[in-house]
């Protein structure tokens, strides 16, 4: 079986490699995959020291051709690297292909973006003195990705760092690296100079700590948990170091009387069973007024027994495995704690055998919750959702906004007035009205406000907030 390396100062290296196992079928190896050590990930810091000053200073035409070059083979290859984030993530194939067409989309995004670099030109105060207002990249940045999105996420804070001239340290989750190695590989053909890409799999205790802990990293891009997030955030004050953080979601979906009920139903299944659940803007609070409760729990409780749970790559799968046992066991015991704080299990939560050994777990759906139980204030991050019932638009909305949590947040209603009231009074970074609360556009900022996020937003034009850093420049004459 082909060993999978690291990428430092432009050489393939490692020899120490761990199996990527597929989570739809357990005694599948994806692939033998190396773990950077300590002193790997020194060297792949020094390295992206010692590129900076080149590249930052490269043309925007060398920029632009390997981002462009890269969107191309990314989307070329689609269907064969949409397989392989399926077989080692868990999501079906459909919506792995989807993430892969998404990376591409983004990689072309930037391409653009180095096209359009701009700075402002503006009078001082004082007589004869001109201002120049640029942006410069920040430096050696580091990039840590979780594992619920393979490519999208490391395409999201890859092709900006490269795009406005920064150097890179990549750390994909170590349950993922297969889509991180194949950009990365992607990327490098594409002509990228030594050292502007460094890849350093393995794992968080001992890469990531090493990134943490470094004095040359100018900044931390982080997706992930939320203990996690707060880890790199407190390293980084230590380093002068600017961060960002995307963390949890405890997103809250409103379904109103006046909802026509088939959106609100496949808004609602969407957002809190698609990818398994594993997405930081899933739904996992849907907070339904009185006049539509029945109706909209019976409806749910039909889709859910339509939902095919099975191999990521069978054709006609719905729903795929959980992506391992440890997530697996998380899930089912917020399960039994739901159970034992006197939610009502209204549909699913066994887990399920199916043809090959994979991580398989029935979605589920609680009734008669409170936003007070534990369900509805920790992330569960897997295939489990609880209905909260309220007698109006305004319980639900302080309902909605009661969660230390403010990713995402969703309203299925046929009234202009409270979707605008909504979209206005909402304490969540993006709120959807009549669309499930996950599943984003490539093109326009992502991010959430209290505890899920920290830092500027990511994505589109947004993204130059956190990968440049602002000079003002005064000229006399
Ligand atoms: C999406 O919903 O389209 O980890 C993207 C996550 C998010 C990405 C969600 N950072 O789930």
């Amino acid at each position: 079986m082909s060993i999978y390396q690291n990428l430092i100062a432009g050489e393939w290296v490692g020899d120490e490699a761990s199996p990527n196992i597929n989570p739809s079928n357990t005694d599948d190896v994806v692939g033998m995959y190396v773990r950077a050590s300590a002193d790997d990930a020194k060297h792949a810091i020094a390295a992206a020291k010692a590129a900076f000053p080149t590249w930052s200073r490269s043309g925007i035409l060398e920029r632009h051709a390997i981002l462009r070059k890269t969107a191309d083979e990314i989307l070329a290859r689609k269907d064969e690297l949409g397989e392989l984030l399926a077989r080692e993530e868990g999501k079906i194939l459909p919506e792995a292909i989807g993430e892969v067409t998404r990376a591409a989309q983004i990689f072309d995004f930037f391409a653009g973006e180095t096209l359009r670099l701009t700075g402002e030109v503006v009078p001082s105060v004082r007589p004869n003195i001109g201002v120049e207002i640029t942006r410069e990249p920040l430096g050696v940045v580091g990039i840590i990705t979780p594992w619920n999105f393979p490519i999208a996420i490391p395409a999201w804070k890859i092709a900006p760092a490269l795009c406005y001239g920064n150097t890179v340290v990549f750390k994909p989750a170590d349950l993922v690296p297969g889509s991180a190695w194949a950009i990365v590989d992607i990327l490098h053909r594409a002509g990228l100079p030594k050292g502007v890409l460094n890849l350093v799999m393995g794992r968080g205790s001992v890469v990531g700590q090493v990134m943490l802990e470094s004095p040359d990293l100018a900044g931390i891009t982080f997706t992930g948990s939320t203990s996690t997030g707060k880890r790199v955030a407190l390293a980084s004050i230590e380093h002068n170091r600017k961060f960002q953080l995307e963390m949890g979601g405890k997103n809250p979906m409103i379904v109103l009387d006046d909802a026509d009920l088939n959106i609100a139903v496949e808004a609602a299944a969407n957002s809190a069973f698609f990818s398994t659940g594993q997405r930081c803007t899933a739904s996992s609070r849907l907070i339904v007024t009185a006049g539509i409760h029945d109706r909209f729990v019976a409806a749910m409780t039909e889709k859910l027994k339509t939902l095919n749970v099975d191999n990521a790559l069978k054709a006609g799968s719905q729903i795929g495995p959980v992506v391992d046992d440890k997530q697996l066991r998380q899930d089912t015991d917020y399960i039994e704690i739901g159970k034992s704080e006197g939610a009502r299990l209204a549909f699913g939560g066994e887990v399920l055998r199916r043809d090959t050994p994979g991580f398989y777990l029935q979605p589920a759906l609680f009734t008669e919750a409170t936003n007070q139980m534990r369900i509805s204030r920790e992330e569960i991050f897997g295939p489990v959702a609880s209905v909260i019932q309220v007698k109006d638009y305004d319980e639900a909305l302080a309902v909605a906004n009661d969660t230390p949590l403010g990713l995402s947040a969703g309203i299925a209603t046929t009234s202009l007035k409270y979707a605008t009231h909504f979209k206005r009074n909402s304490e969540a970074g993006m709120v959807m009205v009549n669309l499930p609360t996950a599943g984003v556009d490539f093109h326009v900022p992502f991010g959430g406000r209290k505890a899920s996020s920290f830092g500027p937003r990511e994505q589109g034009r947004h993204a130059a907030e956190f990968f440049t850093i602002v000079k003002t420049g005064y000229t006399l004459g």
